[in-house]
Parts: structure tokens; sequence; C-alpha cells
């Protein structure tokens, strides 16, 4: 007889970030984890899967991984966007995880097997001034990085989203109950970046892939400018030129720059990203794990994107929890168009409230061979680290208006 879920539990910590994590645990004793992490906006995706989910999970088949998925998107007659997504992300994880313990094998075995021995991570180096900016990539290429993404300050400015005066990578949101407000200024920004952009290719020389992100600030016609400008330096990818919302004004871009684009980090469901794919308008789409639909969704997104030549580079800032983060580092290894997987880090104490088989070693990273996602969550441990409401700064122009982030 086939097994039966009979516990759907959420859980939510805060070892120096907020996680939401969904715990399944079926008749035969299997436990699996799925990660429901939405930035900001934790608790409406914990209410989401208790309240409305969880009933429904209750008496189901584990091994029904496709048929709950379309279950959960089809049967909430709301589809798609960002709290829905992630949590039918964090159920389709949890339900993986508990096919690969059942069966003993890690799941990008049974996605296919290895594509490749391992796989390739970038991750952030940001300093104010474009000297300190050099030497906290070269502190990420001593830790073996062969991929950098770098940001810096911009003269005139205050405050630049993730850029701190003082660390040399940090994640924006901050814990506490104000919201903070940064400024901003384009043109500043426009005149700056490739400058310093180029002071860095110079610094380290052709064997580096070098990535920046422009946080959807800019309208086309900035992006194709900094697009085109940033052309001698020979990006790996010029990342969110433009707000999410159209994604049509990419195709003014296009015309205008060879810099490599990145797009998808706030898009949720294949429908979302397919004239991004099919127009060609980017070159990598940066759909995470947890807030597009877990696995058996990404993998469909990555699916159409091999057709045009676009190649999969999740999001994995530090509010990706190291469950779906496991989780992304299998499908890496399992996708034949999977580029590279953002590794921020993660403070101390997540490693040890999550427990994991992945590993960086390199600049690359593996899930490793434990069977599922291979990543436990430890509920003592989380217990001791509560909820603390977070949220990411926004930004206004110089005149006061609000800006995109
Ligand atoms: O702004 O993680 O590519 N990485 C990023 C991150 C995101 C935050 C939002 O949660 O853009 O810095
Ligand atoms: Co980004």
């Amino acid at each position: 007889m086939s097994d039966r879920i009979v516990a759907a539990d959420v859980i939510v910590t805060s070892p120096g970030r907020n996680y939401v994590t969904l715990k399944v645990t079926t008749a035969d004793g299997v436990v699996g984890y799925g990660d429901a992490t939405l930035n900001g906006r934790e608790l409406a995706v914990a209410s989401y899967l208790r309240d409305h989910l969880a009933p429904l999970l209750v008496g189901r088949d584990p091994a029904r991984i496709e048929d709950t998925w379309q279950l959960l998107y089809r049967g909430a007659y709301w589809r798609r966007g960002p709290v829905t997504m992630a949590a039918i992300g964090a159920v389709d994880v949890a339900l993986w995880d508990v096919k690969g313990k059942t069966l003993g094998q890690p799941v990008y075995q049974l996605l296919g097997g290895a594509v490749r021995d391992r796989v390739l991570t970038y991750t952030h180096a940001s300093a104010w001034e474009v000297p300190a900016l050099l030497d906290a990539v070269d502190a990420r290429l001593a830790q073996g990085f062969r991929a950098v993404r770098a940001q810096s300050g911009v003269p005139g400015l205050e405050t630049v989203y993730g850029v701190h005066r003082d660390v040399a990578s940090y994640e924006p949101a901050a814990r506490g109950s104000a919201l903070v407000e940064e400024s901003w200024d384009t043109s500043a920004y426009l005149r700056h970046a490739p400058e310093a952009l180029a002071a860095v290719r110079e610094h380290v020389g052709a064997g580096v892939h070098l990535l920046h992100d422009a946080h959807h600030r800019l309208t086309p016609q900035q992006a194709a400018r900094l697009g085109k400008a940033l052309e001698p330096v020979d990006l790996f990818w010029l990342e969110d030129v433009t707000p999410a919302e159209n994604q049509d004004v990419l195709r003014l871009v296009r015309q205008h720059t060879t810099t490599p684009l990145a797009i998808g980090e706030a898009f949720t469901t294949v429908f979302d990203v397919h004239h991004l794919i099919t127009e060609q308008l980017i070159d990598f789409v940066r759909c995470a794990v947890v807030h597009a639909g877990g696995i058996s969704h990404l993998r469909k997104i990555l699916a159409m994107a091999e057709v045009y030549q676009v190649r999969g580079a999740p999001h994995g800032p530090s509010d990706v929890s190291p469950v779906s983060f496991g989780a992304s580092v299998h499908v890496g290894l399992a996708t034949h168009n999977f580029a590279i997987q953002e590794y921020m880090g993660y403070p101390e104490p997540v490693h040890d409230v999550f427990p994991h088989s992945w590993s960086y070693a390199d600049g690359y990273l593996h899930p490793g061979d434990a069977p599922g996602v291979g990543v436990a969550l430890d509920e003592k441990l989380a217990a001791k680290f509560p909820y603390e409401s977070a949220y990411l700064p926004v930004a206004r122009q110089l005149d006061g208006t609000l800006t995109d982030w």
C-alpha cells in the first residue's frame, strides 16, 4: 500500500535571517522539508501553508508530486503570485525530499542523474570605494570563487542598495520594525558604475567572471546605455536592468547592447517568463526553486529556456534557505542548461540550524549524495531563534520620489 502524509507542519525560525520551512511527515515515518521563505513577507506564506494547504496534504500519497502540484496550483483558482508559488514550492521540494529518502537516492539521481561534476557558483563583493571593492573581490578570489558580482557605492549618495560601507557582502533586508529609506540618483550611478567595473576588470584580468546587478532601477534607454558602456568590461551578465513588470521594454535594450542580460529572481512561473525566453530578451533566467513553485516547476522553466539557448542561474541570497538552496544545486547538477548558482553564504548559525549535505569547494557546489534533498532542520535549535520582522529597504530619488528598487 502506498504511503500517506500524516502531518504538514510549518516552522518559522530566524538564525540571522527569517526562514519558513514546511515539514511533511508520512505514515511510514519519512520526513521531508521544503523552503517557503519570501523575504520581508514571510508570515503570509506561513499562513498560506498552515491554514490553506496543510489540510489538503494530510491523507495524500506523497509519491504523487506532480499531481499534488497541479492540485494546489489549479485548485486554488487564484493562480501565480509569489505567496502562492512559494507555498507550492515548499510542498514540491518536501515531496521530492520524501521520494528521495523513500528510494534511498539523492534528488539529482531522480532528475536523470548528473550532467556535470559540480555546479559553478558566484558570490558577492561590494564596497563603497573602488580600492576597497578591489580588496573585496581579491578576498573572494582567495576563497576560490571564479565568478564575482561586484557592486560599489556611488559618489554623492549616502547609501546604495546592497552595498554596505563596512561589510563586503551583505543582505539588504534589515531586521526590526522600521523600514529603511535609502537615497538614489540614477545619473550619478550611470556615470560611476562603468568606471568602477572597468577598474575591477583591469584588476582581475581576463580569467574571472564578473557580474553586476542594477536592481530594476533603469529605464530601457538608460539600460541600453549602461549595457553598451559595459561591453569592454566583458560581464558574465548585467542583472535586472529594468523593473520586472514590463518585459517588452527589453527589446530596445537588446537592440543596443551585446552585454548578456539576466532577469527573473522576482518571477514565479513559466507563464511569467515565457516572453523573456521565447523572444530571447534575456540570456540567463534567475527563477529560484523556492519562489517559482519548487523543483518540478523550475525544471519546466529550464526546459523551455533550453530551446532558446537561455540558461538557468537561480537567485541565491541568504534569504533562500539552505533547503531550497540544496534543491537548486540538485537541479544544477542534473540540468544541461543550468549555468551558475548564486551563493551569498549564510550567517554562521544557519549551518547548524539546517545541517546540509551540499558543499562548496573551489568555486563550485555539489548537492552531496544523502538521500532526498539532503538538508534537515534542527527544530530544537531553530526554536532558539524566534521570528523577527524584516524589511527590504526602499529608495528615493534626490527629490524624494520613491524609486523602483
Ligand atoms: O535583492 O535577496 O541577486 N540578488 C539580489 C538580492 C535581492 C534580495 C531580495 O531578497 O538581487 O540582493
Ligand atoms: Co538580483
